[in-house]
Formats: C-alpha cells, structure tokens, sequence
C-alpha cells in the first residue's frame, strides 16, 4: 500500500500544504489504496512534503509523485486531453505552483496576525521557553525563502496585485465549467482545487482571499472538488468563506 507522507489537516483545510493535498487528490483519483503518515516530515528526502512510499520506492515532490503514478500503475491523468489542453493544464498549474503560491506563504508566514492565526500552532510542539525563538528563526528563513525567489521583495499591495491576476485568469478560463479543462477532472484539477482551498481558507485574512471570493465560480469550483474528495470537511462549518 503507499504511505502519503502529509503535515495533517488544519485550519479546515485537509492539508495546511496544497502541495500534500494536490498529491492526495491525485491518490483518490487513481483509486489505488493509499494510507497517510504525519510522522515522515523529518526524513523527507528533499526536506519538503509531500513524498510517498510505494513498496520501498520514495518518490519526493507532487509532480514526480504524479509521474509515478502514471508510470508505474498506466495512469494519464489528463486522458482525453489533446497536446495544446494538456499544454494549458501544465501551465495553469505551474502558475499556481511557482507564482501565486509564494503570494499565499508570504500572506500566512509574514502578515502577524494571519501568523499568530495559522502557522504558529506548528510550533506547539517546542518546549515552552525555546518557542518564540523558533518562531522567529523560521520565520527569518522563510522571509529569506521569499526574497530570493523573489516575490518576496514586492510590497503586500503589489503581492495582492499580482495573485489578483492569477486569480481572474483562472476563473475567467474555468468559466462555467465543473473542471478546468471541461466535465471531467484532470491532473491540474488536483493542483488547482488545492490552490483555491487554500487561497479561500477562511483562517486568512488576507486581499488574497478577497479577490478569490470575488469569483463565485473559483468559490463553487472549491466547493465542488471538496465534497467529491474531502466529503466530511466540506460539511464541516469552518469553509464558508
Ligand atoms: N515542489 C514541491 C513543493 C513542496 C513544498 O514546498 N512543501 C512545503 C509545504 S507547502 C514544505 O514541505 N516546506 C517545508 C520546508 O521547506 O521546510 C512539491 O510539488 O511537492
């Protein structure tokens, strides 16, 4: 059976990482038996989550967890999608990988009061004394994380801006479809259904969340995708946006 190395679910999320959701969503939507683990984020090979185990094979990263899948098990994710709608997929997802998801940790881990709402609670663990300090050495390297990627140098207003735009991109091109490339799900759709939860996470307050809420159908798509994979929190009275 896999093993789906995950943070576990928090802030009515199933995952605090889209990244460990996306890789989930890919798991329910292969049908293949899968367990989930909380305790491997200190072995994980590449220092990131998620990464899975299938029969003594590692696999670290959600993309090359997606080829995996594919590989091994003759999945295709994106099966009845021509070339140029699979180009499309890719890109919408990597928009959401590499772009608007620097824009959601700089609104969780820099902003104080989405901090003190969110993220800090991954330091219950820390002996009492030692906590702030950990919360101040972490934070530190996530501000480095930002800087040298380097959305990290552009000011909220700006930040906001910029994910505003992905945001009407994607819903301008999801429009009145169920999924985003038509009436059934591909591979993006688990990448971009883990995007839009944690964007429109209510434990966030954040312009972000703001403008996602301004595209009712980016909030319906999210609603969507969670009752068909995440059933019991989508009934869970935390989601209301
Ligand atoms: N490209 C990776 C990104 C994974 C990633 O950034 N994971 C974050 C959580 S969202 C993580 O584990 N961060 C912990 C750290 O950097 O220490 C993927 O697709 O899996």
């Amino acid at each position: 059976m896999i093993t789906l190395y995950t943070f576990g679910p928090a802030f009515g999320l199933p995952d605090p990482s889209p990244f460990v959701t996306k890789a989930e969503v890919l798991l329910k939507m292969s049908g293949l038996p899968y367990r989930t683990d909380t305790s491997g984020f200190k072995k994980a090979p590449k220092g990131k989550l998620p990464y899975i185990d299938d029969g003594g094979i590692t696999v670290a990263d959600s993309t090359f967890i997606r080829l995996h899948l594919e590989r091994r098990y003759g999945i295709d994710f994106d099966a009845g999608l021509s070339p140029a709608e699979r180009a499309v997929a890719w890109a919408f997802e990597k928009m959401c990988e590499e772009h608007l998801y620097f824009t959601l940790v700089h609104a969780r881990w820099m902003i104080d009061e989405n901090f003190d709402a969110g993220p800090r609670s991954f330091f219950d663990s820390a002996p009492v004394p030692l906590r702030p300090l950990v919360c101040a050495m972490v934070r530190r390297q996530v501000r480095r994380n930002l800087h040298g990627q380097g959305l990290g140098r552009h000011s909220e207003d700006e930040l906001a801006q910029l994910a505003t735009r992905d945001l009407i991109a994607l819903a301008d091109f999801l429009a009145d479809k169920p999924y985003l490339m038509g009436a059934t799900p591909c591979g993006a759709d688990a990448t971009i259904f883990s995007f839009m939860a944690a964007t429109l996470c209510p434990v966030f307050k954040t312009p972000i969340r703001i403008a996602a809420e301004l595209q009712p159908n980016l909030v319906a798509y999210r609603d969507r995708l969670m009752a068909k994979y995440y059933p019991k929190l989508a009934k869970a009275p935390g989601l209301a946006a």
